[in-house]
Parts: C-alpha cells; structure tokens; sequence
C-alpha cells in the first residue's frame, strides 16, 4: 500500500484534504500520496518559523547548534537505506548513485555546517578618528530570520540539505519544500528533525506546486526574511519579481547549458570517459551536465566513434540493479519535453549518432518515462538545440580548430554555470579556463565537488554562490559595530 506523506509544521505532522499523486517514473506506479500544504498551512509554518526565532533556537550556542546539525546527520545515517529508496523510489535513479552520491552527500552537507560554524570568523579593523584617537571597528552575524528553500527533483536529498544545513547552521529557521515529484526524502527528513526533538518550529516541511500553490504561497508570505531556490531560470526570475517588493534576499542556483572543450592533446580515453559521465550522469539531469561538447578537429571523427561506443554500451534499466548506469526521466510531461527537443535537433538539421528517441522494452517500463541517450552532431551554434537547456541524456558534438574560437563559441550562451576542459597542455588549461564566463570550470575531470568552494553560476544560471563561506554570507546578516576608544 502507498504511503499518505504529511507536511511537518511547528512539529508536528499535519493532513490536508488536497492531496497530489508520487508517481516512480520506472513503470508509471503509485508511490505515494501527498498533502498539498494550504496557504493556511505555509502562513502557519512561516509563524512557527518566526516564533521559534524567538525562542530557545535563537539563543543557542554555536557548539549547540552544532550538536543539533550533527544529530540530524546521525539521524539519516541510522535510515540510510530508507533514504536510499525514497530517492529511488521517487526518480529512478540508480540506486549504486543514491547509495554513493545522494545520500552520503546529505548526511555530509549536515556535517560539513556543523564543523564550518565552530571556526566562522568576521573582521576587525582599527580605525584613527579624526581627533587622533583609535577606534575598533567589528563585525558580528547574526541569522537571516526565516529562511524559504525551494528545492527541485533531479538532486532530491542532496541539493535540500544544501539548503536547510547551512541555513539552521547559521541560527536561522526554516520552511523547506522539495519538488512536487520528489517528496519521500525530504518527508523523511522531517521524521529525523522529530525523532530526535528538534525544536518546534525550527525545520518545517510543506509540500505541493510552484505557481498558485506552497511554492507561491511561501515566497508571497511577507514574514520570510530570504529565499533560497534552486531550479528553473524563468522560476527564478519569477520569484525575484514576487520577492521584490519585500526586498528579500535570494540566492538562485538556475540552469546550464554546459560546454565540454576537448584539445587535441587531451588524454583520449580520460577525455571519453569524461564526457559520456558529464552528459549522461543522473540521465542528464544535472544542472552541470555538459550538452554542447566541442572537440578539436583533428581528432574530432575519433572522439564521436568512441564516445558512441561508450554511450551505447551505458545499461537502462532497473534501478535496484547495482550494474545499471541510466534511469528513467523524472516524470512523462519531463520525458515528452526531451522527445520535443529531440524531433527539434532533427528540424534543426541534426545528424543522430546515437538515440534520439524513447526506448522500447515490451514490459512495464514502456508505462515509465525512459529516453535512450543521445548524441548528435552538425547543429548550427544558433540552433534553440544548443541554446535552451534539454535537461535529458542529450549532447551535441562540434569540432573546433583553436583555441579564441572555442572560447568565444563555449562563452556564447545565454547561462554561465559550469565548463569543463580536456587538454594536457597547463598553459592552455589555465589561460582557457580564466577566460569561461562560468562560476565553475574543471580541468580534467568534471562535478568533482569540495563543500568549502563556491558553487554557482553567471548570467542565467543564477545569482550568488553557495559553498563554505560564501554559505555562511549569504545565511547571515552583518552588522558593523565601531566603537571609539
Ligand atoms: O522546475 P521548476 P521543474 C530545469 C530543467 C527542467 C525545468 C523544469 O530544464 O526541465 O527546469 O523543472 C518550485 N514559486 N531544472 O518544473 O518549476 C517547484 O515546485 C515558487 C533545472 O521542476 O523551477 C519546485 O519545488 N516555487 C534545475 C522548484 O520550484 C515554484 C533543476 C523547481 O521547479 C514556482 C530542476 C513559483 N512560481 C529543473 N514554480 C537545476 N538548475 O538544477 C515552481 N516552483
């Protein structure tokens, strides 16, 4: 039988009579129902929020916020298989990437804020008055207030936690929703956040829509203090608008449209390698993924054969199967979106070297929302191909033959998240990567992440960083205090 998931307000588990249906994009199958959390149920969760502000959470020690951040780690940890299934549950994902990436990962962002907050410094400057005399100039933080985090369904666990950790770390509370297609891991959060007594009111958890429901309803409530958001840039436009009058802060982690550059001198089978994971990890839906891959032309009819190869050697299938490397799409309206885009590259002039449609498995996963993993080449640079975000297990290749031009052609694009270079040459590699306008570029290797780095994007891809101490700016406010002596 499915399960009723709840919303989780001022601790405690509440229903709801509007309920939405948990889908595993697998085989089309029922996981769950979940109560859409009412306008009332959000105003009541921002409340709760607010009061516990006031209460004993706003006067704790950092040691003890600590202890808290540390106790919830402890607490996905002791559920971690439960956390594994709901995330494959609710995405397909493999579950040898949930086990090794999604929910270690969450259990590390809890860990990783503990830790960060014990050593969290600010500035003191001493100051000559005009009279002679000295003065200290000091800053302390102080939290945000009432946090809103908005999260989306391709990272479920991993990119929520990126959100509340760093938010509760810095003494604020929190009204947290995932993405309507994935409630389960987020609902299990919340059960940890009770098991283990945290405060109530400190960590609530609504579920349900963006536009005209929680979503909305939490960024249009004037009592949160900043929202945190991580999905689509026209969604991220929209609720800058929506927060703009309240003057709240944002921190908006938005789409890519990635480019992967491959010199000539590049470690071949390295550079293979790469590519095929920066395109068809977590079946492409990672705001990092690479979807247009320029490669040099001297080794580019090389460079297509083999990664043919090695994309039609990736295994679909059930995601319980340890040996599985791609999942279904996360939803059929997501899986038809790319089936959109794949008939669109062949309008646009598209040679397909590989994919390019739904698979057929003559079982029940021809119910779920599979796409094969694709690969074309001899688009336009100006085609709506390799400008709009396809958020599937899609990329183009395109030779090059120097260096100004692939930057120029890898810079052209409307997002600015993340490149990735191949080249043994370290001159090229720095003189290229300083010129990407990109928040991150790797060298060799790709998501290949350090929780003390920034994270973020230019342009469309968002607004801000988040990451180590660029988490701890954007979770607290500074005042400066100057005291003369
Ligand atoms: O994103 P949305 P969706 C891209 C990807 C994908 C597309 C749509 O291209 O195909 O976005 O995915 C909530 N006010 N990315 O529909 O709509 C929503 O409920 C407040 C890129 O999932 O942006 C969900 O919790 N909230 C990406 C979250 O926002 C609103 C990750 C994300 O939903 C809202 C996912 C509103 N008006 C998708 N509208 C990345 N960059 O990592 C929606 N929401």
């Amino acid at each position: 039988m499915s399960k009723l998931i709840r919303n989780y307000v001022n601790g405690q588990f509440i229903d709801s009579d509007k309920r939405f249906n948990n889908i595993n994009p697998v085989d089309g199958t029922l996981v769950s129902q979940v109560c859409e959390a009412s306008k009332n149920d959000v105003d009541q969760a921002v409340m709760a929020a607010r009061a516990a502000l006031a209460g004993p959470w706003g006067k704790m020690s950092v040691t003890e916020r600590a202890g808290w951040l540390y106790r919830i780690a402890e607490g996905i940890e002791k559920r971690f298989e439960e956390f594994v299934q709901a995330e494959v549950r609710d995405t397909g994902r493999p579950v040898k990437q949930a086990r090794t990436l999604d929910v270690p990962r969450g259990i590390a962002n809890f860990r990783f804020f503990a830790d960060l907050i014990k050593t969290a410094n600010t500035e003191c400057f001493e100051t000559t008055a005009a009279d002679g005399s000295l003065a200290l100039n000091y800053t302390i933080r102080k939290p945000l207030g009432v946090v809103a985090a908005i999260s989306p369904w391709n990272l479920p666990i991993l990119l929520f936690s990126w959100k509340v950790a760093p938010a509760l770390a810095m003494g604020n509370t929190v009204v947290a929703k995932p993405s309507e297609e994935t409630p389960s891991s987020a609902a299990l959060l919340a059960e940890v956040a009770h098991d283990i007594g945290l405060p109530p009111g400190v960590f609530n958890v609504v579920h349900g829509f963006g536009p005209n429901s929680t979503g909305q309803f939490m960024t249009t409530n004037p009592d949160i203090d900043a929202v945190t958001f991580t999905g689509e840039s026209r969604t991220g436009s929209t609720i800058m608008k929506t927060v703009a009058d309240g003057m709240k802060e944002v921190s908006f982690e938005l789409g890519g449209k990635n480019a992967a550059i491959v010199f000539a001198d590049a470690h071949f089978d390295a550079a293979v390698n790469g590519v095929v994971r920066s395109s068809f990890t977590n079946s492409g839906q990672v705001c990092l993924c690479s979807e247009r891959v320029y490669v040099h032309r001297s080794i580019f009819d090389r460079f297509v054969a083999a990664l043919k190869e090695k994309t039609e050697a990736l295994k679909l299938g059930d995601p319980m199967d340890e040996s599985t490397d791609i999942g279904p799409q996360i939803s059929a309206e997501h899986r038809d979106k790319v089936l959109s885009y794949m008939k669109l590259a062949i309008e646009e002039g598209a040679t397909l070297v590989t994919g390019g449609a739904a698979p057929v498995f003559g079982d029940v996963r021809d119910q779920g929302s599979w796409v094969l993993p694709t690969i074309w080449t001899g688009l336009p640079d100006h085609a709506r191909c390799l400008r709009e975000e396809v958020f599937g297990p899609v990329c183009h290749v395109a030779p090059f033959d120097t260096d100004e031009e692939v930057v120029a052609r890898a810079n052209d694009s409307d997002y600015g998240l993340a490149t990735s270079i191949w080249t043994q040459d370290v001159t090229r590699a720095h003189n290229v990567a300083r010129q990407m306008h990109t928040g991150i570029v790797w060298i060799n290797t790709w998501f290949l992440r350090d929780l003390r780095t920034p994270f973020g994007g230019v342009r469309m891809s968002g607004i801000g960083r988040e990451g180590g101490r660029h988490s701890i700016d954007f979770y607290s406010e500074i005042t400066n205090i100057c005291v003369k002596l």
